[in-house]
């Protein structure tokens, strides 16, 4: 997606905009911000006189309709340039985006003026939210910085790996499905391979992005674009990077006890010349392109008693059910929660489907396009269960567009980018056998005894990712940083693949990668510059929402047994909170669902809690069998 670090607020499209993420939690912004940026800057602070607070007022309501055109603008040209990528759209796209960068920036400098006077807490939180961007102030380089953001999707978009021996290209979508299906070693290392090459051609744009976006972010008083990112949760950037350490040390237990697992279970499968028994695990053999969930190796993994059978993906390919069907289920869900049906024009311009004849942005996102009724999803539906989870979470996305649309501009965004993340997995944790059983979808009763292999399965989602998505921007906050030098993206980036992961660069040569390598490249939101510590956040907080809407709806068994589909008094709970946008500073938003005001494991450890004992088990058995 196209992120804007510009308008901080007003994201005309989210799902993945930075935007969001800039627009977030408005932590302390003016400590953050040095006295530096307005040096180069004419709209210098230091030279008016000490404003007035009615024209702080006047300058918000300017602003915030300022905003609302420009955004609509962008998100349209965006919109096209993802559905059709080809130079031109590309330039439109950067036009655009570049406009924005120069209001932003102007907004974020004047807002600057108005800090410490006494606005009362929802204006003095929009001062802060228009702080958090970037700012170049200098034409050429804005110009050069959208353009690189545009060229940087692009160019991901446009990516295949062509064979050498004259076999025809392959996107990544065909690769990817090679990584879920394939249990031929070598087959698996080619598509693997094959994708990751790819990043190496736009390594050199990323580099100089990455130079201009700190500038932009140092202008505007931050130390780099990293230190930006973390300032949007409402706390010091410095706090931030504690938060999420401390929580990953929460969870990393079960992480390692679900590694360990894979681990015996993989080397039974393949080998112990390709799976050792001790140190990292070639990252190939996972059944996803980037190792981040392992759902598609379930068969390999899935217990030998309690693994039920029914079998998503089989029973929507049987049903031949379309990309239009498949989001037909995702609405019926939200609406059996007493939501909305989605408006006629998502239906009439979303795009579901990969088209046949184009290139287009493939990963999936959602769009709003005028912060109102236009909503849009585009994403290349496949009818397998992997996509039946995701349309949910776009879904989520939309209709948190939706519920917000009432906030004044600069609040139309989650309580912080997790929040987004968040509210569609949610709603997908209450998939359940029981609910597929309800809707139809399976025809038998959900057999009791198939908890662990229900457990597990999800596990290979929600527990698996949580090192991928933690590590991500760990590195990217030091390539922001300047730590982490060009020549060192790839062996950084396996150092930490190694560390978090447990995880190796497949193939024997070039364990760490290459100096001129960019294999982090190869993930849609690095070119494309969308933050990830977000789906690490939204891994968490899904469970805690999860949690207290089961409350909310009375159940009381365990807590991966509840679904809260057709429950309006739950869905009334998370509508209130999604309305609140990003109003008030999100331990508030926490607050109002779950009563709780911490990002915490403590609800995901819970739901996992009889799997954790289940794996230890097996651990000690497959540990003694195997040697190990
Ligand atoms: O990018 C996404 C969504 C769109 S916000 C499809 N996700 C992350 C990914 O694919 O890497 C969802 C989970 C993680
Ligand atoms: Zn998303």
């Amino acid at each position: 997606m196209k992120p804007k670090p510009l308008l901080p607020a007003i994201p005309p499209v989210v799902l993945i905009v930075p935007l969001v993420l800039l627009a977030l939690g408005a932590g302390p912004a003016q400590a953050q911000a040095k006295p530096n940026a307005p040096a180069k800057a004419k709209a210098g602070a230091k030279a008016a006189a000490k404003p007035a607070v009615a024209e702080a007022k006047r300058f918000l309501l300017q602003t915030e309709r300022q905003f609302g055109r420009l955004n609509t603008d962008q998100a349209r040209a965006e919109w096209v340039v993802a559905n059709f990528i080809t130079d031109d759209t590309e330039a439109i796209a950067a036009y655009f985006g570049e406009l924005q960068l120069d209001a932003a920036g102007q907004a974020a400098l004047a807002a600057r003026r108005f800090n410490g006077l006494n606005l009362g807490d929802a204006d003095a939180r929009k001062m802060k939210l228009l702080q958090l961007t970037l700012m170049l102030s200098n034409p050429k380089e804005r110009a050069d910085y959208a353009a690189a953001r545009a060229a940087l999707t692009g160019a991901y978009g446009k990516a295949r790996y062509c064979p050498a021996d004259g076999r025809p290209c392959m996107p990544l979508g065909e690769l990817e499905k090679i990584l879920a299906n394939s249990r031929d070693p070598a087959k698996l290392l080619e598509a693997w391979t094959g994708w990751h090459a790819q990043a190496s051609a736009y390594k050199g744009r990323y580099v100089d992005f990455v130079q201009l976006s700190n500038k932009g972010a140092r202008e505007m008083g931050y130390a780099d674009t990293g230190a930006l990112w973390r300032s949007g949760y409402d706390m010091p950037p410095d706090e931030f990077a504690l938060e999420m350490e401390r929580l990953w040390l929460q969870v990393k237990p079960l992480y390692e006890a679900l590694h360990e697992y894979a681990r015996y279970r993989l080397r039974a499968a393949y080998g112990p010349d390709v799976v050792p028994l001790t140190g990292p695990i070639p990252a190939h053999l996972f059944g996803n392109m980037w190792s981040q969930t392992w759902d598609n190796i379930y068969p390999l993994l899935k217990p030998a008693k309690g693994a039920g059978g029914f079998d998503l993906t089989r029973v929507l390919e049987k049903n031949r059910t379309t990309p239009r069907r498949m989001t037909e289920y995702a609405e019926g869900f939200y609406t059996s929660l007493g939501m909305p049906k989605l408006p006629a024009t998502f239906w009439e311009r979303s795009l579901l489907a990969k088209p046949r004849d184009r290139d287009v942005v493939c990963h999936a996102s959602a769009w709003s396009i005028d912060a109102r009724d236009d909503v849009r999803i585009k994403m290349c539906i496949n009818p397998t269960g992997e996509d039946f989870t995701v349309i949910h979470h776009e879904l989520g996305h939309v209709y948190y567009f939706l519920a917000y649309q009432d906030q004044p501009a600069l609040f139309r965004n989650g309580a912080n980018d997790g929040f987004h993340e968040a509210i569609g997995d949610t709603v997908a944790l209450s998939i359940t056998p029981a609910y597929f059983r309800k809707i139809g979808l399976m025809k038998e009763d959900p057999d009791p005894g198939a908890d662990i292999g229900e457990l597990l399965r999800r596990a290979l989602s929600k527990v698996a990712i949580l090192p991928f998505a933690y590590s991500v921007d760990k590195w990217r906050w030091d390539v922001y940083s300047g730590k982490t030098q060009p020549a060192d993206y790839d062996s950084t980036w396996w150092q930490s693949r190694e560390q978090y992961m447990g995880m190796r660069r497949p193939g024997t040569a070039q364990r760490f990668g290459s100096s001129d390598g960019f294999d982090a490249g190869a993930k849609y939101h690095v070119p494309a510059d969308v933050p990830y510590a977000r789906y690490f956040l939204a891994d968490l907080l899904q469970f805690q929402f999860h949690r207290a809407l089961c409350r909310e709806a009375g159940f009381t068994g365990p807590l991966h047994q509840c679904s809260i589909y057709g429950n309006e008094k739950a869905g009334r709970k998370l509508q209130a909170m999604l309305e609140l946008g990003t109003s008030k500073p999100w331990p508030e938003a926490l607050r109002a669902i779950s009563g709780e005001d911490r990002i915490d494991g403590n609800a995901l450890l819970e739901y996992f809690a009889p799997l954790k004992t289940w794996l230890d088990g097996q651990n000690r058995v497959l540990a003694s069998q195997q040697g190990g």
